[in-house]
């Protein structure tokens, strides 16, 4: 195969199983993240177990130079993107409005919100030039529901929902396609940033019930990227068996 997947975030959780199920399905790879370490084991490991190619991209999404220096300057062969998966994102802190910290507003909405646009910004006309091409956006039960303290983050995934059907609009003609995977929750180091490394409150997150894993998403990612040309799957909603939705989960 000849197809390359450019995911943002692979450096943990959904982005990092997201790379290896499509390296182990023969996708050649742009992985992106902050964390050049983590992006230099990830090229090897994906390079050594799968023998596709990888390059990989280390900046901020919040930063629109970076960005949009790092996709112009890309290596024409590497520009050739079949899929863009929109992962990289985060929650920071859960509070009310009126005591919130507006720098984790900030970093929400700039990741979430802008560093997808910016993205998106600069890799969709690649597509659009070959009238070809699937975005991905990882979206959130979060886009769907709001849940008490979770305002700015809700916020953040409501305008992921909004701009994946505005995208699919906008490039219908374009014969691209734009679809959002929406998860309830997954065990990554989610919840380790949204409590800012307090590893005791995160791991409770996940505690009395099977949360869903990084793989179980990436599974459904290249099965939503695998279908006909004539098939596009809009959105997908998935939770943990034991979670029906923000505000219930059988936790034992
Ligand atoms: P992780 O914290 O495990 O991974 C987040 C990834 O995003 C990392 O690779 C991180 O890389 C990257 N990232 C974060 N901020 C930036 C930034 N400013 N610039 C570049 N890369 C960045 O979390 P998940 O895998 O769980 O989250 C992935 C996506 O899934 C997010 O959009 C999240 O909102 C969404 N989601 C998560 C759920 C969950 O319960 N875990 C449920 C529903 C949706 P680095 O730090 O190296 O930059
Ligand atoms: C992450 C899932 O429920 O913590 O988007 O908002 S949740």
């Amino acid at each position: 195969m000849d197809k390359i997947a450019l995911i943002t975030g692979a450096t943990a959780g959904i982005g990092y199983s997201t790379a290896l199920k499509l390296a182990e399905y023969g996708f050649n790879l742009l992985v992106t993240g902050r964390r050049e370490e983590r992006l230099k084991n990830l090229k090897t490991e994906i390079e050594n177990y799968y023998g596709v190619k990888t390059h990989s991209l280390c900046f901020d999404v919040q930063d629109k130079n970076e960005v949009y220096n790092s996709i112009e300057n890309l290596p024409d062969e590497w520009k050739n993107i079949d899929v863009l998966i929109n992962n990289a994102g985060l929650a920071a802190g859960l509070n009310t409005v009126q005591e919130g910290d507006t720098e984790d507003w900030e970093r929400m909405i700039d990741t979430n919100i802008k560093g997808l646009l910016y993205i998106t910004r600069k890799v969709a006309p690649y597509m659009i030039e070959k009238e070809k091409g699937h975005i991905i956006n990882v979206g959130s039960i979060a886009g769907k529901e709001v849940y008490k303290y979770g305002n700015v983050y809700c916020a953040t995934k409501h305008a992921v929902d909004a701009l994946t059907k505005g995208m699919r609009i906008d490039m219908l003609e374009k014969n691209i396609k734009v679809t959002q995977i929406s998860p309830g929750m997954v065990e990554t180091e989610f919840s380790l940033v949204r409590f800012k490394g307090d590893k005791e409150k995160a791991e409770k997150a996940y505690q009395g019930f099977t949360p869903l894993s990084g793989e179980d998403i990436a599974e459904i990612i290249l099965f939503t990227i695998t279908r006909p040309p004539h098939v596009n799957i809009n959105d997908i909603v998935i939770t943990a068996t034991e979670q029906a939705n923000s505000f219930y989960k059988n936790v034992k």
